[in-house]
């Protein structure tokens, strides 16, 4: 494959499909600037005095890790005085981060879970920033959580960056996704990957299996399923990873299929299931359909659903297309 650079391919992908105007190819080029950085602090680990907590919990009540906040100023710093943004919003904030009044304000929304996989950060496992841009409504003037609220399906960009043995940028803007590896001599991303495609069928399914006894039905059914292997009704064995970095199952999945599974369960009815739905599904669905895969909450197209809130969470069921059918037909059976 020819090596371009993203600058390169954001420019091509512009004259071939008019979808990726000057302004949202520069938010494109900084959210991957902020990720080069955001790699750097990763990689420091123990030397750069940035593992373990930072002694404050985020929205979600969850325990921050000092990268958690670094990466999150990282992207609020990086992002907000191009002139792209409108407002940003982030599973490390509670409100919406409206653009300072120093700056010109953009057309863009930018939402991201700057440092996706937290509980990974300390035992040096592959953890990721997911971002997702939407377009601020037509005269909007003070951005507020509402403007945020559209459903997946009006997402004009998205990707992750994975933070492993590879610094990976991976993302699409409607056309398929392509992945760009960080070259670290020239601090440059080149693309390594164009037009990931997920198989309809796996042998490889992604669950935190230690909740299976809080399961509903229809999941417990399926997975049964894929525990009997070649002995029970699917009559193929198949295998399990869950790396608890949704960025590194998901990378997982679109290099070589698999379907990946956090479900509501019975602990909290209110509560379905733990991912959030603005910056970690709908970023995920988005690049998992246009890689050819699937991805519900057990019930409905991720990309369909009206959010109500910011911090609303989602089940999710994403990955090889066969696979997400058959265990989104055993919900609605
Ligand atoms: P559990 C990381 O905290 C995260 O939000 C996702 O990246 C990951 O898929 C999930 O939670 C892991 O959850 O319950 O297995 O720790």
């Amino acid at each position: 494959m020819k090596r371009i650079s993203l600058t390169q391919y954001l420019i091509e992908e512009q004259r071939q499909h008019n979808n990726i105007p000057e302004s949202l190819r520069l938010l494109t080029e900084v959210v991957g600037r902020a990720c080069k950085t955001i790699s750097h602090a990763v990689g420091k680990g123990a030397l750069g005095e940035v593992l373990g907590s930072a002694e404050s919990e985020n929205v979600q009540g969850e325990v921050q890790k000092k990268l958690d906040i670094i990466s999150n100023e990282i992207l609020l710093e990086a992002n907000e005085w191009g002139g792209h943004l409108a407002a940003m919003a982030s599973e490390e904030m509670e409100e919406i981060h409206p653009i300072p009044n120093r700056y010109p304000m953009g057309e863009y929304l930018l939402l991201f879970d700057p440092l996706d996989g937290s509980s990974n950060i300390d035992v040096n496992v592959s953890i990721g920033t997911i971002f997702s841009v939407l377009k601020a409504p037509a005269g909007m003037k003070n951005p507020t959580e509402a403007d945020f609220l559209q459903p997946g399906s009006k997402q004009v960009l998205a990707g992750y960056a994975v933070y492993g043995p590879q610094t990976l940028l991976v993302l699409t803007t409607g056309n398929g996704v392509q992945a760009f590896t960080l070259d670290r001599e020239m601090g440059a991303w080149v693309m390594t990957q164009k037009n990931m495609q997920i198989p309809a069928d796996t042998k490889e399914y992604a669950i935190n299996a230690s909740n299976a006894r809080h399961w509903f039905p229809p999941v417990k059914r399926y997975v049964d399923e894929l525990q009997q292997g070649s002995t029970g009704p699917r009559d193929k064995d198949f295998n399990m990873r869950w790396i608890a970095s949704m960025v590194a199952d998901v990378h997982r999945i679109l290099t070589r299929g698999g379907i990946f599974m956090y479900p509501a369960d019975a602990r909290d009815p209110d509560k379905p299931g733990k991912l959030r739905l603005m910056y970690e599904a709908n970023p995920m669905a988005f690049l998992v359909e246009q890689a050819g895969g699937a991805a519900t909450d057990g019930k409905q197209r991720i990309l369909d659903i009206q959010p109500q809130k910011l911090h609303q969470r989602v089940a999710v069921f994403l990955g090889s297309k066969n696979e997400v059918e058959r265990v989104t037909g055993y919900h609605l059976q």
